[in-house]
């Protein structure tokens, strides 16, 4: 197996080809995107991901890897496309449908088809082996056909390409090995071989399981606000049994994957996931929390000034997709009785419809300033620096990331709001 073609050119499909590149394959990596496809083939990375760009630049420079609009012939095809939803929180798998279709005239007898994308149950049996299958490609003999979701966390994704323990899930034992022995070239964690629908539930459940326990984190926190207690201390607290791990409060659960997966499992079975219903609906409760917050700390204030610090879905990464961060700031611009501003050091300006203004010009005069995102640079504010540039210094760290100190400011963190007060002028 020498030639490897990635379909889709994201977050996963770019860092997958470029380590395969980097261990001796030649990859063609295909996108739908002209502007991808052009910056790849002069070695420029379009996302921000620690170690990618010298690891791309140095793949492309020796030939190894590059970009194309179409699919070519090859000996393993890789579909690593999204699978967003849709408006009534089904999964649109047309990405993976058509990425699909896209590879049939390519595909010959022997090779290996693996499907990356996080996908509902039952989907590499219903949906990818009949459109390869009315295509004229014996799944069952002549093609080897498997679900290998990606499991990375973006900011580590290169280690965790390579550590992480995968799991392959093929349409029959053949084509499990077949495909698993593609990532044991690169792979240093486990390579286990499974069918294709453990693969796609074992995947769903595993941002199910973290989507429900932030779920009870944040539920945490309301029930903490309420009882006078501090859920961050409660949280270190009953994590110091060996068999507890209570995940973090936060202003919501954003990002394409713990915010969606488990609807994928809601969809195929819904009156039997209650629980996993319920938490997504916790989780998207949180922004408004935050913004009732917001008005309790300054209902005596005429037109109190927000300084919005964070906008990406979690810290050190410059995604804003499904970022509760961005839903806080729409509900807060939305209401005439703030003025809300916006500062966020990872994101650029073409990325949101909004101004995004330097820290100082978002602190000065403002109320509240809301800490949304735990990037570094909010790990490292300065007390003094805060409180001088603000005209009442109150700061809501909804991630509990901050290590400002009372003596010059107010700060109010999201699981510990019982003292909560209207600010004074
Ligand atoms: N969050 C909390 N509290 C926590 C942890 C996270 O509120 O204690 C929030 C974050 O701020 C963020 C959201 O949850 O808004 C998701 O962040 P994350 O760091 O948990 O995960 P993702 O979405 O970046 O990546 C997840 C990972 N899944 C798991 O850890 C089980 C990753 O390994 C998957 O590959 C990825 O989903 C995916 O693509 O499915």
């Amino acid at each position: 197996m020498k030639k490897i073609c990635v379909i889709g050119l994201g977050y996963i499909g770019l860092p997958t080809a470029a380590i395969f590149a980097r261990a001796g394959y030649d990859i063609v990596g295909v996108d739908v995107s002209e502007r991808v496809v052009n910056s790849l083939n002069k070695g420029i990375v379009t996302i921000e991901e620690a170690g990618l760009p010298e690891l791309v630049k140095e793949a492309v420079e020796k030939g190894k890897l590059r970009a194309s609009l179409t699919p070519e012939e090859a000996d393993v095809f890789i579909i690593a496309v999204p699978t967003p939803i849709h408006e009534d929180y089904t999964a649109n798998v047309d990405y993976v449908i058509n990425a699909t279709k896209a590879i049939v005239p390519f595909v010959k007898k022997g090779d290996v088809v693996i499907v990356e994308s996080t996908i509902p149950p039952r989907t590499m049996d219903d949906v990818v082996a009949p459109i390869l299958q009315e295509a004229g490609l014996d799944v069952q003999n002549d093609i080897f056909l498997a679900h290998c979701p990606e499991r990375v966390l973006p900011g580590r994704i290169l280690i965790e390409l390579i550590e992480n323990t995968r799991i392959v899930g093929g349409t029959t034992p053949v084509a499990a090995k077949k495909a698993a022995d593609v990532y044991r070239a690169i792979v240093t964690g486990d390579v286990i071989e499974t069918e294709a629908l453990t693969a796609e539930m074992s995947k769903l459940m595993e941002n199910t399981f973290r989507d429900v326990n932030i779920a009870l984190a944040n539920e945490l926190a309301k029930i903490s606000a309420k009882l006078g207690v501090n859920a961050h201390h409660v949280i270190e607290l009953a994590n110091k049994h060996p068999r507890v791990n209570i995940h973090q409060p936060g202003p919501g659960v954003g990002g394409h994957c713990l915010a969606v997966d488990p609807y994928f499992i809601v969809e195929k079975a819904r009156n039997e996931s209650v629980l996993i219903k319920l938490s997504r609906d916790i989780n998207n409760s949180m922004p408004e929390f935050v913004v009732e917050k917001i008005e309790e700390l300054t209902v005596q204030i005429e037109k109190p000034k927000i300084a919005v610090l964070g906008l990406t879905y979690k810290g050190n990464i410059d995604d804003v997709r499904e970022s509760p961060a961005i839903e806080i700031y729409q509900l807060l611009a939305n209401n005439p009785r703030f003025e809300t501003v916006a500062h966020d050091p990872h994101v650029q300006q073409d990325q949101v419809a909004f101004p995004l203004l330097s820290l100082e010009d978002a602190l000065h005069d403002a109320n509240v300033a809301v800490v949304l995102a735990d990037h570094n640079e909010f790990k490292t504010l300065d007390s003094q620096y805060v409180a001088s540039k603000m005209k009442t210094p109150v700061v809501f760290d909804t991630k509990n990331c901050t290590n400002l100190d009372n003596d010059y400011l107010t700060l109010y963190k999201i699981g510990d709001l019982s003292g909560l007060k209207p600010i004074q002028l």
